[in-house]
């Protein structure tokens, strides 16, 4: 499958889901895991999304329509730092859980962890809220152009033991080399009719 052209839908609160869309593919992990600059590098674009140090934490559900509206993706609110207070850490459980259980058309979550890191509680509540709501998922470990080559592999199966998953599910990815990007599409394509 190719992106051919891709375009910023809109913005919304979590009360406010596009009910119009065809098939929807959802971008989480935790704020700088690095959504922004997968969700450029999928659509080949510098800006389509925004990417920063300075992510905090939104609360906002932005939506982008790809190839004319075949399909959309949808970047939903960071994690938050464990900084964040346990009231912005509700409202984030509570957006989350609103969009999981009320999009119509959502076809597979996209967890992104950071593939140098051991995955953190809150993915795997991330995971535990995807397999209660049964969604299809796939995780995706960011900036392994960060990582030596060795560790690629070492890190795959580390990130796979934190989560209890097999190493199959791992997508070893980077926006910065276009690791991993195929692998993503192609699991997009299993759910496009
Ligand atoms: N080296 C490297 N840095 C990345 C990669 N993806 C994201 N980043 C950096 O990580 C930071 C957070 O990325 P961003 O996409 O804004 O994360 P978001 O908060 O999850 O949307 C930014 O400084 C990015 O440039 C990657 O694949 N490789
Ligand atoms: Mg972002």
């Amino acid at each position: 499958m190719k992106i051919i052209n891709a375009k910023f839908l809109t913005t919304v609160a979590s009360q406010n889901l596009l009910q119009n869309t065809k098939c929807e593919f959802a971008f989480v992990g935790k704020s700088n895991a690095g959504k922004s600059s997968l969700i450029n590098a999928l659509t080949n674009s510098k800006s389509l999304a925004r990417t920063g140090k300075t992510a905090g934490v939104t609360k906002n559900i932005n939506y982008f329509s790809i190839n004319n509206g075949v399909f959309c993706f949808v970047d939903l609110p960071g994690y938050g730092y464990h900084t964040a207070g346990k009231q912005e850490q509700n409202k984030w459980a509570e957006i989350l859980e609103y969009y999981l259980t009320n999009s119509q058309n959502l076809k597979c979550v996209f967890v992104l962890v950071d593939g140098r890191h051991e995955p953190s509680d809150n993915d795997r509540l991330m995971l535990k809220y995807l397999n209660q709501f049964a969604i299809p998922f796939a995780v995706v470990a960011t900036k392994c152009d960060k990582l030596k080559k060795n560790d690629i592999a070492k890190n795959r199966q580390m990130i796979a033991h934190g989560l209890a998953l097999g190493e199959s599910n791992i997508i070893m990815s980077s926006s910065a080399t276009k690791l991993g990007l195929k692998e993503i599409l192609s699991v997009m394509q299993n759910f496009i009719n």
